[in-house]
């Protein structure tokens, strides 16, 4: 185990160190629960390590994040309602004046304030979660609409390009030294099954769609809402923060709001889209975004939808052939059952596509 006490003392920040344990349910960075004592108050803050095998250049993805909250904290400044000020975001320096600290091994670290009386979710449970939650990337989108997309790194290139994944996927077909093949034969026809996604997402070329900023992993459990009010408190993991197009960001929410399983589950029969669900998704988010978004963006929406969750089955069953590189698993065919999972809801967006579409209409006018 890292010693995260000498980690945590390079950042300016005052008191005596208590104790650290591993903190959410992320894939891919460490993040661990950091309490302190400061003058016998306990302040909690999060420490978080840079997977630097996926974010090639940790620098990039924390001068993303330092202008993305200091532009948030200026808009919030600006709404009068500072006092939530506390309850956003913010990178802590280091003691030499770095919003990172880089150990020996090369690994980048940050720290973050710890958001107090504040919950996530893994699974959405009522409409009012999916509404609030969506409500809350809705008003993330449109803090940023104004942000110079210049100014924002793009850290992973091709991060939703269904085109690559598609690429990358049938290359690692043709090679023999890789064994698990065999054992995905059938995941390997549903690639194929919903192969026509990728022309929905080849025309999305010829549309009015603009680059945005977006946030590129909008699941349920990286949004916050107040404990008591349950209203939406604040994005968080904005480490894949870069310009891409506001399809991907509805279409994660649809992946990890509608259905009631969990991404991981073998459950497959349960895996659904409760539309009560949806509908309140589109309904949060369109109550933020429907003045800024472009018609072709609007009748898109859920195209996105599709790409996404049929893009996250690729990569969880590329990742299950490639012997489990990239995602943190916990047991062996932990990537496996996720792709499997994946493909169910795509079925079922799949039957369900004409009732969703008449659903966001009343929502995306
Ligand atoms: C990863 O690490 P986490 O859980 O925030 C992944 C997302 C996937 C997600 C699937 C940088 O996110 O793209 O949608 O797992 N992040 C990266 O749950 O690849
Ligand atoms: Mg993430």
């Amino acid at each position: 185990m890292k010693d995260y006490e000498s980690i945590f003392n390079n950042f300016q920040i005052e008191g005596t160190f208590l104790n650290a344990i591993p903190f959410g349910s992320g894939h891919i960075n460490d993040t661990i629960l950091v309490t302190i004592d400061q003058s016998e108050k306990i302040i909690k803050y999060i420490l978080r390590k840079i997977n630097s095998y996926v974010f090639k250049e940790p620098k990039l993805i924390v001068e993303n994040t330092v202008s993305v909250t200091n532009h948030i904290e200026k808009k919030i400044l600006k709404s009068n309602k500072s006092e939530t000020l506390n309850r956003t975001l913010k990178l802590f320096k280091t003691k030499n004046d770095d919003f990172y600290f880089i150990d020996n091994e090369d690994n980048y670290w940050c720290v973050f304030n710890f958001i107090e009386d504040a919950i996530t979710y893994d699974n959405v449970n009522t409409e009012d979660q999916a509404f609030e939650a969506a409500k809350e990337y809705g008003k993330f989108q449109k803090y940023l609409s104004d942000f110079e997309i210049v100014k924002c790194h793009t850290t992973i290139p091709d991060f939703h390009n269904l085109s690559n994944r598609l690429a990358k996927f049938y290359n690692l077909l043709k090679n023999h030294k890789y064994k698990r093949i065999e054992s995905s034969e059938r995941e390997i026809q549903l690639v194929e099954k919903f192969r026509h996604i990728e022309k929905e997402f080849l025309q999305l070329k010829n549309l009015n769609i603009p680059l945005r900023i977006t946030h590129n992993d909008t699941k349920i459990n990286n949004v916050m809402l107040d404990e008591k009010t349950k209203k939406g408190l604040c994005v968080i993991d904005l480490d894949t923060v870069m310009p891409g197009i506001i399809l991907n960001d509805f279409g994660d929410m649809v992946r990890s709001f509608v259905s009631p399983t969990l991404e991981d589950s073998s459950d497959y029969s349960k895996v659904k889209v409760r539309l009560n669900i949806f509908e309140a998704l589109a309904n949060g988010y369109l109550s933020e975004t429907n003045n800024i978004l472009t018609k072709d963006e609007k009748e898109n929406l859920l195209v996105g939808a599709k790409i996404i969750i049929y893009e996250q089955a690729i990569r969880f069953l590329t990742d299950y052939i490639e012997g489990d590189v990239y995602y943190k698993i916990n047991f062996t065919n932990h990537n496996l059952v996720r792709a499997k999972n994946q493909f169910a809801l795509l079925d079922d967006v799949e039957l369900n596509l004409k009732i969703m579409e008449e659903i966001l209409k009343k929502y995306a006018k």
